[in-house]
């Protein structure tokens, strides 16, 4: 096999059919599963549906100081002009932070929490390291959506991330309901990769992050695998948690209402999947979007 046999073919002018997925979704084996934190039910949920939603994860109050900080960011000029912060298109408002883990210690320290390292590294059953974090803010009125994709189909290609052993935790930063704009996911949709149509251009996430339009599933995929389980949209109080798989599709609708709807996001990469060339071809992306440098196991705090 040569070293970069690309196993998950996307980007190609052709469209290729999609597949069933090569790696386990719960990567620790059976018999070990019992040793928790994850309940032998929760971990068949998250193999079956691809996400879990825990409510009040954390307690509305632990999360007050990271609004707080949420909050003096929107303000601060200087982070507005680096290179990890995404404006919505044309806009003055902040879509998304990355990085936020290096920006702040009290993220960095929240990436480490015992009790959500532990799931994690029940799921993937390794060490693990941060690939990815990142605010998506979408404040009242003016926060845009996010088109459906599969995040392993962009950090495969893109990023040249191997196989899927990676998920993804999203911390509700401030309450989500219905009309804010929350996180959508279909049920299921790990279970399958969706090759995309598209050769992608260099330093295509200048655009990608504002609007994704390539890497995004045809809607006769799309149609066939909401048919089949439909969407789901976890609602829940600041402090509630999505953990979702790295291949889980998953979209969001603009924030219509009045209410701001800020999602934390870290994505855990098991230390046995870091990162290689990107299988676009391409040259690899911004450290701030893939973690290619710091591969060390986090260590709980
Ligand atoms: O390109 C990326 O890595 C990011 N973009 C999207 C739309 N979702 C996943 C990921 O954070
Ligand atoms: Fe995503």
């Amino acid at each position: 096999m040569s070293r970069h046999q690309d196993l998950f073919p996307t980007r190609l002018e052709r469209k290729l059919g999609m597949f069933e997925r090569l790696d386990p979704v719960v990567h620790t084996p059976e018999e070990r599963l019992g040793e928790g934190p994850l309940s032998e039910d929760q971990v068949r949920e998250f193999d079956e549906r691809g996400f879990l939603f825990f409510d009040s994860f954390f307690d509305k109050a632990e999360m007050e100081k990271f609004i707080e900080e949420l909050q003096e960011y929107e303000e601060d000029e200087d982070l507005k002009l680096s290179e990890g912060t995404i404006l919505e298109p044309g806009k003055e408002e902040i879509r998304s932070i990355f990085g936020i883990h290096e920006i702040s210690e009290r993220f960095d320290r929240l990436t480490r929490d015992p009790h959500l390292l532990k799931i994690v590294r029940q799921l993937l059953d390794s060490d693990v390291y941060i690939h990815q974090s990142r605010i998506n803010y979408k404040p009242g009125f003016k926060g845009k959506g996010f088109n459906w994709h599969s995040d392993f189909e962009t950090w495969h290609s893109e990023d040249g991330m191997p196989r899927m052993r990676c998920l993804s935790c999203s911390i509700v930063m401030t309450d989500n309901n219905e009309f804010n704009g929350p996180l959508m996911l279909i049920p299921g949709s790990h279970k399958y990769f969706i090759p995309c149509v598209g050769r992608t251009p260099e330093d295509n996430y200048k655009e990608s992050l504002k609007i994704q339009d390539l890497g995004v599933p045809d809607g006769a995929s799309l149609t066939r695998l909401m048919n089949d389980n439909f969407i789901e949209a976890p609602k829940g109080p600041a402090g509630s948690l999505i953990i979702f798989e790295c291949n889980t599709l998953h979209g969001s609708n603009a924030n219509m209402s009045c209410w701001p709807r800020s999602n934390l996001f870290f994505v855990y990469n098991s230390v046995h999947n870091t990162l290689t060339e990107p299988f676009c071809g391409n040259k690899p992306r911004p450290e701030f979007l893939a973690n290619r440098k710091n591969w060390e196991p986090l260590k709980p705090v």
